[in-house]
């Protein structure tokens, strides 16, 4: 075989146009490839809605990546061992109820769940903006290379519109704070001290639509709720993400 290396490079342009051109429109979008927002990614594609997964880094993974203090291992209790199980990520049990992961096999096993399931991935593409139209509804996301951000240059974005969007950017809470800081009815109350069992308690409560069209997952739910930060356990974002993904496809009539 005689390798052309015009046939790879229109491989890959035409390709990825399509994926773009396809996802201008879609059902769910998910900002943020940390462990909530992967999760979530992949139970919204096993669900068949039309979603994809926007990560402004080079590599998804988030926080997760990195486990503690960057010793790539995670904790997952009790309550989340199902996930482990349901996605296929290898454990060992610690302590009664404390299950200790590789935090590069969870990624890779969350990132390959949500490819399985039809999940788009757009990296190194940042949401820097959302479209909130007269409906009062973030509908749509307005969307860039993130090179172009780090570079500080003056270049126009695109838009991508979405019926739900997922807020998984962590513990900024960037895509809550844009709607705050445009004059949507929300407040970010901002993320309080570290208190594992209390954050991993309730962030449930605190995952759902905080604005119209607009949800939040793992460390963004918190940090809207103004709850506590939690550190390298995981349970909670991985029950978080499973939460926003039942939300949004309740929404979406799935
Ligand atoms: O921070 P991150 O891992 O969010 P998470 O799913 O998980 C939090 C845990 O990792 C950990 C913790 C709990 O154990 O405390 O910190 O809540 O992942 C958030 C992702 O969102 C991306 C960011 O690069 C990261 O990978 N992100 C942030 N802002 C944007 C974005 C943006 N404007 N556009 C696209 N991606």
């Amino acid at each position: 075989m005689t390798l052309n290396e015009v046939t790879i490079s229109r491989a890959i342009l035409e390709e990825q146009h399509r994926a773009i051109i396809d996802h201008l429109e879609m059902d769910a979008a998910v900002i943020g490839g940390g462990p909530s927002g992967l999760a979530c990614a992949a139970l919204l594609g096993e669900k068949g809605v039309k979603c994809a997964l926007i990560e402004k880094k080079l590599s998804i993974g988030g926080g997760m990546w990195g486990g503690g203090m960057m010793f790539p291992r995670i904790v997952v209790q009790e309550e989340a061992r199902r996930l482990l199980d349901r996605f296929g990520i290898a454990y060992k049990e610690f302590e009664e109820g404390y299950y200790v992961a590789k935090s590069i096999e969870a990624v890779a096993k969350l990132t390959s769940a949500a490819c399985d399931a039809g999940v788009e991935f757009f990296n190194l593409t940042s949401v820097e903006d959302v479209m909130i139209r007269g409906d009062g509804r973030v509908g749509g996301l307005v969307v860039n290379w993130t090179p172009v951000d780090m570079a500080g240059l003056h270049v126009d974005p695109l838009t991508m519109a979405c019926t739900c969007t997922v807020d998984a950017t962590g513990h900024d809470a960037m895509i809550a704070r844009m709607v705050e800081r445009k004059g949507g009815n929300l407040r970010v109350k901002g993320e309080s001290f570290m208190w594992a069992e209390r954050a991993e308690t309730r962030i449930l409560d605190h995952t759902k639509e905080v604005f119209p069209g607009l949800f939040v997952t793992g460390m963004a739910a918190n940090a809207v709720a103004g709850e506590c930060r939690m550190g390298p356990i995981f349970g909670g974002m991985l029950l978080s993400g499973e939460r926003a993904a039942e939300l949004v496809a309740e929404r979406l009539g799935r």
